[in-house]
């Protein structure tokens, strides 16, 4: 796939049930009617878009925390079509485009791209390692633990009959993502269970401080070599756009200072499609309903311009 798939096919993904912000189930209405699709195509892709996903919601009351886990079946459903329909389109040989929707999404897309290419390797873009498990999560919100999920990490929670009850929720996950295959990019949030995390599993992540040290350009060819040493892996980018700065991206749910600038982030998009490894991308956690107008335009703008990177959009 030196050239990559011809067909993108957006995955819209409206779901807000990994985190407790009401709105990023708006993420990616606002992202279309900006004109994805029409940009896309711009760029010469056949764009498949047949609307977004309807999920059918599991009530609060049908849904109990397991541990401290929030709306834990809910989650694990979703994410399951979710993997259905990446999995699908990617064994057709279509660059899909997944559409958040908060980022416990993941689960599902990373795991649908496994399915159709077991030796790919991950890119996540994010303030955040999204990595805790049911033991090291405060917050109990499901968008950041996705990665935990996929590696098969332990997921204890305090009791053995919770500890079952979410291996059962959750089973469906194959943990086939291996330590070294992923690498991280923007890290500048994570909590201290977190750390701990990447540091036992040697998990390579690139925070904020890496990229002021060494230059974005630097740090993505030093990602690429750790994951895709012979840039002879399929590729899945998982981008969080509050990635991006606050400045850059201010209509997200956890935005974080410090963050990558408008041209960083963009880079990152540019050089991945670069490889022509690109089978898989994630654009997540874009909220309409934080800030003012004006900061949601900028946020959707920024978001579709995102995706028409990765997708070969050059500057000249
Ligand atoms: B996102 C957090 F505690 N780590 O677990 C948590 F700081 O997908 C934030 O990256 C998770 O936006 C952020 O709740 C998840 C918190
Ligand atoms: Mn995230
Ligand atoms: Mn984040
Ligand atoms: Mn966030």
């Amino acid at each position: 796939f030196l050239q990559g798939p011809k067909t993108a096919s957006i995955v819209g993904c409206p779901f807000s049930g990994g985190q407790p912000k009401v709105g990023v189930d708006k993420g990616p209405i606002h992202l279309v009617e900006a004109g994805l699709v029409q940009q896309l195509e711009g760029l010469g892709w056949k764009v498949n878009f047949d609307g977004h996903h309807q999920f059918e919601e599991i009530s609060a009351k049908e849904d109990p925390v397991i541990g401290k886990l929030k709306n834990p079946r809910y989650v694990s459903k979703v994410s399951q079509e979710v993997a259905k329909a990446v999995g699908g389109h990617a064994k057709k040989g279509e660059l899909p485009v997944t559409l958040g929707g908060d980022h416990s999404l993941a689960m599902g897309t990373i795991s649908g791209t496994l399915d159709a290419h077991p030796n790919a390797c991950v890119i996540w873009i994010d303030a955040h390692a999204d990595i805790n498990t049911a033991e090291s999560t405060d917050s109990g919100n499901i968008h950041g633990m996705p990665v935990s999920f996929l590696l098969g990490l332990p997921q204890h929670s305090g009791s053995s009959q919770s500890d079952t009850h979410i291996q059962s929720t959750f089973s469906w996950i194959k943990p086939l993502l291996k330590p070294s295959r992923i690498v991280y990019i923007g890290l500048r949030d994570v909590d201290a269970g977190e750390k701990r995390i990447l540091k036992q599993n040697g998990i390579k992540a690139f925070s904020m401080h890496e990229v002021d040290k060494y230059g974005i350009g630097k740090v993505v060819e030093m990602a690429l070599d750790h994951v895709n040493p012979n840039r002879d892996l399929p590729i899945h980018l998982s981008f969080d756009v509050d990635a991006l700065d606050p400045s850059v991206a201010p209509s997200t749910g956890t935005p974080v200072r410090g963050g990558l600038t408008f041209r960083e982030g963009h880079y990152i998009c540019e050089a991945v499609w670069e490889t022509g490894l690109l089978v898989a991308l994630d654009l997540m956690e874009v909220n309409p309903s934080l800030e003012d107008e004006s900061s949601v335009r900028q946020t959707v703008a920024v978001g579709c311009s995102l995706v028409r990177s990765a997708l070969g959009e050059t500057l000249l």
